[in-house]
């Protein structure tokens, strides 16, 4: 309860902000580590309280969850995100998108579809600039998701299905979902290329990467960590990686320099 309150006074005390992860195209990126263009950046709470120090996201999302404060926290995101997008675009920086994580009870809000349209005509960002990352599980409990999926595709923005693979959805549903990218959840990369390997990982990526292929969907493999993870994922002809072994979350600052430091 203690923490649920301090959470509350993170926005209005400025103890919040947002990091950034990019994503790169796959065949570009070299096996030591060498990242080839960024197709786009997935934001990502951050939070620093001046009373417990830094709290982990899995920690205080999912207390916001609980307590609602999400949709709060979940509206600032965006609004913060779309802010420095357009910042980036200003100082001539070429980037697809920047994606926003949505949960649950924001997606089941009435009035979610109006916010992002808001966010959009008030920070003059272009709707496919815009992704918003939805979980494969959120999809399928939200109460009505697909008429909500349907209504923010009619805007313009890109949609995603994020840790794709763990939450059964059926294929004659995704067929349905007005969505252009399955992200690959980052427990079945983790279980590829290296010693013990999963076969079973492996053969669910391609497995994925094919069903993308025939519905016209792009792929984005989150959570490699390792060269020989890269290498399986090309010889799999994933589009998109992401993960640790090219880069963290940095601060939108840190991302302007590495991204003009690349170009
Ligand atoms: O950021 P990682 O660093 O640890 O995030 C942990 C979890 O929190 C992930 O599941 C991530 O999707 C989620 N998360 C991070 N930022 C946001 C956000 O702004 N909104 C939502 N809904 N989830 C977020
Ligand atoms: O749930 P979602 O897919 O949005 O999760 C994003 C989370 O994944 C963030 O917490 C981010 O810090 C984390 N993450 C990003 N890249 C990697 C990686 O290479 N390895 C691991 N273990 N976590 C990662
Ligand atoms: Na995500
Ligand atoms: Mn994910």
């Amino acid at each position: 309860a203690h923490m649920e309150r301090l959470l509350r006074r993170s926005l209005e005390g400025g103890e919040m902000s947002v990091h950034y992860q990019s994503k790169f195209l796959a065949q570009a990126s070299d096996c030591l580590d060498e990242a080839g263009p960024c197709c786009g950046v997935e934001a990502l709470a951050r939070w620093h309280s001046s009373e417990l120090g830094a709290v982990p996201p899995g920690r205080f999302i999912a207390l916001a969850e609980e307590s609602g404060f999400i949709n709060e926290l979940g509206a600032w995101v965006l609004r913060r995100a779309c802010e420095d997008m357009m910042a980036w675009r200003a100082a001539g920086l070429v980037l697809d998108h920047v994606s926003v994580n949505v949960s649950v009870r924001q997606l089941e809000r009435g009035d979610f579809v109006e916010l992002v349209r808001e966010t959009l005509a008030a920070t003059g960002l272009p709707p496919p600039a815009l992704e918003l990352e939805i979980t494969e599980s959120v999809i399928m409990n939200a109460d009505n998701a697909l008429a909500t999926l349907n209504d923010l595709h009619a805007l313009g923005v890109q949609l995603s299905i994020d840790d794709f693979g763990t939450g059964y959805s059926s294929l004659a549903y995704l067929r349905l979902l007005p969505i252009q990218t399955l992200k690959i959840d980052r427990s079945f990369v983790a279980g590829i290329a290296q010693a013990g390997a999963e076969a079973g990982d492996s053969a669910i990526i391609e497995a994925v990467i094919g069903l993308a292929r025939s519905l016209g969907l792009n792929t984005v493999a989150e959570g490699v960590e390792t060269p020989e993870q890269l290498a399986a994922l090309q010889a799999l002809d994933c589009a998109q990686v992401q993960g640790f072994l090219f880069s963290r979350p940095v601060s939108a600052e840190q991302l302007q320099s590495q991204l003009q430091g690349h170009s």
